[in-house]
């Protein structure tokens, strides 16, 4: 069974950021932190939207934080009862996390008697503009109360402020209250609106404070009674609808009219769609089913399901770090739960790559290349948002050039790779036919043009790259880099050998705007020339990039025991691990997860062998590649450690909130699609031949069963697996 609430019992304000992670509600349109109702900007209080940023003078890029209609505190007879500050009788938050219901109850002590608050909040998943909260109030005896609630404009940004105004106002009853806001750099508006209801009467005055609307409510309370008031928020943006302040009002008058009951019944009948076809069952372990089933949650609060082109974020909606933007986690650890549970959301996740291609082709052309260079940090229209400065030095508080941004190249394949494997998953060209096709073309044109062949060698190689190992920069013929590239050359030769099956209005297009045969050509040349690094005859290791053998070899501890300051950056030009084999993620285990058919398993294995201990597992991208490639070593058991640890990162929290002086703290999206993936993919061994799913049992030896749903090619499957066998039923087309 398994229990979907999740808790926190107690007080702790360290762990403030921590739980406004874990008990994150959203429904991709916003993500709203785990904070209390009477938190502020202190305490990183954020409704984060996605796809909209903004940028303040020369401060990093980011999203925005939309104004707070959720602010409610408490005063009973002179006094405010809120946290932070003061010590509750008792403090609890909790997390719904089947249906995404936030709720906080705390008590106090009182000259009167104990007065406890309770709030429970959701952002709706039916309606993706609309959030409500339910807010109890009750006293052991009898006195003033005032309650007072509205809308905090004072936003937690982290390079703010975004707003340059913010316009606010209320009806004359204190009914509605709106706050528009008017970003600094594109002049966008974000409109809150907020109104409630009260299930008793009160005395009702207006508070305007800096940039904050509020009323407060003011009755004598009797003991023992509960008094309830209601709070419908809507949010919208002028990207949206040129109509949103109309609609914003429209939306929380009619959510008052319907009511909180009524919509928390439509937003719980959505999730209940959302699971049962994404579920997993885990017979034997309880913990992997309840932290896997979490990490699916927080995969649903995020996916862009509003948009036919939107795509997630590396930190999803759980704030502004790491500037909002989209990375290579999206394709290469995200996609496949989408691809089998909503290929709708899969498809609309890859048509934003499609959407960014000129941003793409802009970023190679300013690095002197053809063809598509993605932004390793994307924001709209495929702005890279990374800095040439990615790490503030501990020590001496400048900035850090990295080159994350000049040197990732490993970006374009990445989203060559999640195109090809929509394509191939659904077995439909509709992806290609709407742009994907050139999106491939124009990465392996990129990837062309960056070769190089030395005057005496007859293959090509890549150089000055950084791989998925970004503690190692600049540096040669990184073996996945390089097969990546070779993947791209290889579907681009496959698209242009496949335009007929394209159809025709793809095929002119394709042939209007390049030469098939000269790309055709080049490409083939490339992928048979491209050099991979092979298995040493004799360890069968795969050298992560050119002279990597070479360097120090020292196991991780004793590298962190020369760290001078615990939040010191390890990578750069002088970090700890630079110098050493020490790296901070999975980077041949990656490659060799995506092309594990073309090696033996004990190659697999020694490869598996030889990173891990070297591996700082940095990222919270690394452990389930890990997990992964020990599956396909038929090793459940060693996989299992590294599974838990990705399905369980946001419920231990024990990430890194650190990149020298940078905040880099939030959720975990890449981590849990990754426990998706090593859940289904590698224990369950789920994958297809020739367009039919199968399934490998390999379950860690304390599961006795998994089950699970997944679409293929319109039909909806179920998937039981047991130690012994796995049986795959057709439930039939999806309607
Ligand atoms: O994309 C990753 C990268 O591989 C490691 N640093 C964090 C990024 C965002 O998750």
């Amino acid at each position: 069974m398994i229990n979907w609430r999740m808790e926190e019992k107690g007080f702790d304000p360290e762990r403030i950021s921590h739980v406004g992670n874990k008990f994150l509600t959203g429904n991709g349109y916003m993500g709203i932190r785990g904070t209390l109702p009477e938190y502020e900007k202190e305490q990183f209080v954020a409704v984060n939207l996605a796809g909209i940023y903004d940028q303040v003078g020369d401060g990093w890029r980011e999203p925005l934080n939309a104004p707070n209609g959720l602010y409610t505190y408490v005063q009973f007879e002179g006094k405010q009862y809120r946290l932070p500050g003061g010590t509750p009788l008792l403090h609890t938050v909790s997390l719904d996390y089947r249906h995404g219901v936030f709720e906080r109850t705390s008590s106090w002590e009182t000259p009167k008697g104990k007065l406890t608050v309770t709030a429970e909040r959701f952002a709706s998943m039916r309606e993706k503009h609309l959030l409500a909260m339910k807010y109890c109030i009750r006293c052991d005896g009898e006195g003033e109360l005032l309650l007072t609630s509205g809308i905090d404009g004072q936003v937690w940004d982290i390079n703010g402020p975004h707003y340059n105004e913010i316009l606010l106002q209320g009806d004359e009853d204190q009914v509605i209250l709106q706050a528009v806001a008017t970003t600094h750099e594109s002049k966008d508006q974000v409109v809150v609106c907020e109104a409630y209801t009260a299930d008793f009467a009160a005395a009702v005055e207006p508070v305007r404070e800096d940039r904050r609307i509020l009323r407060r409510l003011t009755l004598q309370v009797k003991a023992g009674v509960q008094y309830h008031i209601y709070k419908y928020v809507s949010v919208y943006t002028s990207k949206d609808t040129s109509e949103y302040l109309k609609q914003a009002e429209h939306l929380v008058r009619s959510a008052r009219d319907s009511g909180y009951d009524r919509l928390m019944e439509q937003h719980r009948e959505e999730w209940e769609r959302l699971w049962r076809i994404s579920q997993v069952t885990i017979e034997g372990d309880d913990q992997a089913m309840e932290a896997l089933n979490y990490s699916l949650y927080h995969l649903h609060c995020i996916a862009p399901r509003h948009s036919d082109h939107l795509s997630i974020a590396a930190r999803g909606l759980s704030g502004q770090t790491y500037k909002g933007a989209v990375f290579w986690d999206t394709e290469m650890f995200m996609l496949d739960f989408f691809l089998f549970t909503e290929p709708g959301v899969a498809k609309s996740l890859l048509k934003y790559r499609i959407d960014t291609l000129e941003g793409a082709k802009k970023k190679a052309k300013h690095y002197g290349y053809q063809g598509a260079f993605y932004a390793w940090e994307s924001q709209e229209g495929g702005y890279d948002a990374c800095s040439d400065y990615n790490v503030t030095d501990v020590f001496t508080g400048r900035q850090m050039r990295t080159y994350f941004k000049d040197k990732q190249v490993h970006i374009s394949a990445a989203i060559a790779h999640g195109i090809m494997r929509y394509v191939n998953y659904t077995g439909s060209y509709d992806l290609l036919a709407e742009g994907g096709a050139e999106v491939i073309l124009e990465c392996a044109r990129f990837y062309y043009d960056l070769l190089l062949k030395r005057v005496n060698r007859e293959y090509y190689e890549l150089h000055d790259v950084i791989g998925p190992d970004e503690y190692h920069e600049r540096v040669n013929n990184n073996a996945y880099t390089n097969r990546m590239a070779k993947f791209t050359f290889d579907s681009a030769v496959f698209l242009l050998k496949s335009l007929t099956d394209l159809g025709s209005q793809v095929e002119e297009r394709i042939k209007r705007g390049y030469d098939i045969e000269r790309l055709l050509k080049q490409f083939s040349d490339a992928s048979g020339k491209l050099y991979v690094p092979e298995p040493d005859p004799v360890t069968g290791v795969i050298e992560q990039f050119d002279g990597y053998e070479k360097l120090e070899d020292v196991g991780i501890e004793e590298v962190r025991g020369r760290l001078l300051h615990e939040k010191e950056y390890w990578g750069g030009a002088y970090g700890v691990a630079t110098h050493t084999k020490v790296i901070k993620q999975a980077d041949v285990v990656t490659m060799l997860n995506l092309f594990s058919k073309e090696y033996r398993e004990d190659i697999l294995l020694k490869n598996w062998e030889y990173y891990e201990p070297r591996t700082e597992h940095g990222s919270s991208l690394s452990a389930c590649m890990y997990a992964i490639l020990a599956c396909k070593c038929h090793m459940p058991d060693r996989a299992y450690p590294f599974f838990m640890k990705s399905a369980l990162s946001d419920i231990s929290g024990k990430g890194k909130e650190w990149a020298g002086l940078i905040y880099i703290g939030g959720t975990h999206p890449a981590s849990s699609g990754g426990a998706y993936m090593t859940a289904v993919e590698g224990f369950a061994g789920l994958h297809t031949e020739e367009g039919m799913l199968k399934a490998t049992s390999c379950l860690p030896s304390h599961w006795t069963r998994m089950e699970f749903h997944a679409i293929c090619q319109g039909r909806l499957y179920r998937i039981e697996v047991t130690q012994k066998d796995s049986q795959i039923m057709d439930l039939g087309e999806l309607m």
